[in-house]
């Protein structure tokens, strides 16, 4: 943004702020320590850190530092985290998507995200690479310069494997890549000691980096400011229908082959695991549900896409089971021959 228009922002303001008021979003997986960096960085003792393994933030909070950086007002959002399995997912939608939808009717400009990541993870989850695909499809490509791809709870002594999961990290298209290629950025965060000047000093810096870059809109915003569509049309809405239709699709596969191994095992213990890995299929396919009628009753237009496929289907559509629904809903979204139902 040129001078001349912060000058003119300046001069827009009621009297009350000093400075232009810029927001950042920082979201990644549950746990990673997003509440920790907002906390270090503001010094508000009132934003809960988790300690146990059960998601902390569940409710969207925006902590505003307490002085400007770079002369500008900062707001941190703290995301409620994307959980390790499907579960919340719907919820991190409707709540990161309401957000942003809010943000734009408010005139709240949005520096950037920063995405944080637990260095100390051994292993890319499906989810993990699923919030990245989120993440990408939310934000869209001309936003990617506005997002920092964050590490922390880097070990002291350094430990090399987490060099080298951090080059794995940079290097993969389906991690960190794409984002890094056009644009994103990536910095580690050393906070050894939560609430020390050392890692205020370190999260302030970080800060200062984002705002080094124009506010900017996110891909969600264009699509439903300017091209006019629902929520439910967006990319990052495909984005999270596909990901939860091939979750249930794949334990699908698992329920109906543990089943046949169960049937056709012959010593009682065997059968018995094979039972239990089908019943798992199951439970979690249940919460794959759930996660459904959340988006159903949360995402403007999903509901209506579903409802009105199920209707012009009849009994048919229905009776197949939620996985039919789904197919109909993922081939309507992704551009198939149903049409908009009428
Ligand atoms: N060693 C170390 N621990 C950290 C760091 N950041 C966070 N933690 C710890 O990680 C745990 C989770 O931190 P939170 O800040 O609550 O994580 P969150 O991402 O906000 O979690 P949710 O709100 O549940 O999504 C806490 O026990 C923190 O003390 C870090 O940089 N280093
Ligand atoms: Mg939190």
């Amino acid at each position: 943004m040129s001078a001349g228009a912060i000058d003119l922002e300046m001069s827009l303001m009621d009297g009350r702020h000093s400075c232009p008021k810029r927001y950042i979003l920082v979201t990644g997986v549950t746990g990673t320590g997003k509440s920790t960096f907002i906390a270090n960085a503001t010094g508000d003792l009132s934003v809960e850190i988790g300690h146990e393994l059960q998601s902390k933030t569940a409710a969207i909070q925006e902590v505003p530092l307490p002085e400007p950086v770079n002369g500008f007002e900062v707001v941190l959002v703290d995301m409620p985290g994307f959980n390790d399995t499907y579960e919340g997912t719907g919820l991190g939608l409707q709540l990161m998507t309401e957000w942003l939808e809010n943000a734009f009717k408010n005139l709240k400009r949005l520096s950037g995200i920063i995405y944080i990541h637990n260095i100390t993870d051994t292993r890319m989850l499906d989810t993990t690479v699923h919030v990245i695909d989120l993440l990408t499809a939310i934000c869209g490509e001309s936003f990617a310069p506005n997002i920092m791809l964050l590490s922390n709870m880097w070990s002291a002594p350094k430990d090399d494997r987490e060099i080298v999961r951090e080059k794995q990290l940079i290097n993969k298209f389906d991690f960190w890549g794409s984002l890094i290629k056009n644009g994103a950025r990536t910095s580690r965060y050393h906070s050894h000691k939560p609430f020390s000047e050392e890692s205020k000093v370190e999260a302030k810096d970080i800060i200062a980096k984002m705002l080094q870059i124009p506010h900017n809109l996110t891909q969600f915003q264009r699509e439903i400011f300017e091209q006019g569509k629902l929520p439910v049309q967006t990319l990052a809405c495909r984005t999270v229908v596909t990901y939860l239709h091939n979750a249930e699709a794949k334990l699908n596969k698992e329920e109906q082959e543990a089943t046949i191994k169960a049937e056709e095992e012959t010593s009682p213990s065997m059968k018995f695991v094979f039972y239990k890995q089908a019943e798992r299929a199951r439970r979690e396919k249940e919460k794959i549900r759930q996660e459904w009628t959340i988006l159903a009753t949360a995402i403007r237009g999903i509901g209506y896409v579903i409802a009105g496929l199920a209707e012009r289907a009849g009994q048919h559509l229905t009776c197949g089971g939620i996985l039919f629904l789904t197919e109909a809903v993922v081939e309507w979204l992704n551009g198939g021959d149903l049409e908009y139902p009428e």
